[in-house]
């Protein structure tokens, strides 16, 4: 029988391509250099997009693809998805969730702390040598703090967990109240700031939420607070976030993500009250393979006619 065939928008790790490889025909997006050509060849033959949080699949790419039945994503963001289109073909979109939030919000702590507690420059200051001729200085504690946390879903709530263990106070914002969680509410992202020493981003990219993290949201953080983004860097209003550090108008900021990745804004490098993380929230070995796994397991249950095992 033939292998149904699939197209691999970015590179995945060679154990999940190899895996993939045993059950379907591949095509790998990124290394075809006419994709109109190859859209007009193949187009009407791909039955599933198997893509990646960041690289995503576009409406336009959808609307070549007459015949594709499912896209299984290997992360969790769908922002870079044209999710209303496949909505309307019915197609299912799958993600990893389920397996990647304890890592991601691992990732929050490490940077709240990397930022707080200056590791990055402490590093810095033991490998220059000046730690022979003076101190680092003395720096604000992350225990016992006012977190706040914007988006409340399976990250928010590993991270606002962990925030528990450092005894903060938990404040969060979502655009409606939950019933499940008892941590303080606030209605707005600016009100969320002004109760934050720590204000995290740990909701969803796309147009809802683009900017959400104004210039406004920023001032209400104030002098003393810290942004941290764990999420998307298209959350976050980076022109006003740049200036916002320049002017030290918060204390500092730690990001995992930003526009435009990887060749991100360089104004971010002269900053000297930022951590910069190369977007590695769910990167570790373990979390990876249950990623890659979920995906190859997403799609043998849509071909096997079972239907989507985590979708949207
Ligand atoms: C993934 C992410 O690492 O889940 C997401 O949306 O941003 C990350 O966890 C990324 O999608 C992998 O390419």
């Amino acid at each position: 029988m033939l292998k149904p065939q699939i197209l691999v928008m970015g590179p995945y790790a060679d154990a999940l391509m190899a895996e993939l490889e045993t059950a379907y025909d591949l095509h790998r997006y990124w290394l075809i250099e006419d994709k109109p050509a190859f859209l007009k060849s193949y187009g009407d033959k791909i039955k599933a997009i198997a893509t990646r949080g960041d690289v995503g699949a576009s409406g336009e790419l959808m609307q070549a693809l007459p015949n594709l039945e499912f896209i299984a994503v290997f992360g969790v963001g769908v922002d870079a998805i044209d999710v209303v289109g496949a909505k309307a073909r019915n197609i299912p979109v799958t993600i990893t969730s389920g397996v990647l939030h304890e890592d991601v919000a691992d990732l929050a702590f490490a940077l709240m702390l990397g930022i707080a507690r200056q590791i990055p420059a402490g590093d810095q200051f033991v490998r220059s040598g000046q730690w022979k001729t003076t101190g680092m200085p003395v720096l604000p504690r992350l225990h016992g703090k006012r977190i706040g946390i914007l988006g409340m879903g399976q990250i928010g709530q590993a991270i606002a967990k962990r925030a528990e263990g450092f005894a903060m106070t938990i404040h969060y914002h979502t655009r409606n109240k939950r019933d499940d969680v008892n941590y303080h509410y606030h209605a707005t992202p600016a009100a969320l700031a002004q109760n934050s020493d720590f204000l995290v981003a740990a909701l969803a990219g796309g147009k809802a939420t683009a900017g959400i993290v104004s210039a406004d949201v920023l001032k209400a953080l104030g002098a003393k607070g810290y942004f941290i983004n764990i999420a998307r860097g298209s959350v976050v209003d980076e022109q006003a976030l740049i200036e916002t550090l320049q002017k030290k108008q918060i204390a500092g900021a730690a990001l995992d993500v930003f526009l435009n990745e990887p060749k991100i804004d360089e104004r971010f490098f002269t900053l000297e009250n930022a951590v910069l993380h190369p977007h590695q929230g769910s990167a570790t070995h373990e979390t990876r393979k249950a990623m890659a796994d979920l995906v190859v397991a997403n799609l043998a249950s849509h071909f096997a006619g079972k239907g989507p095992l985590t979708p949207i």
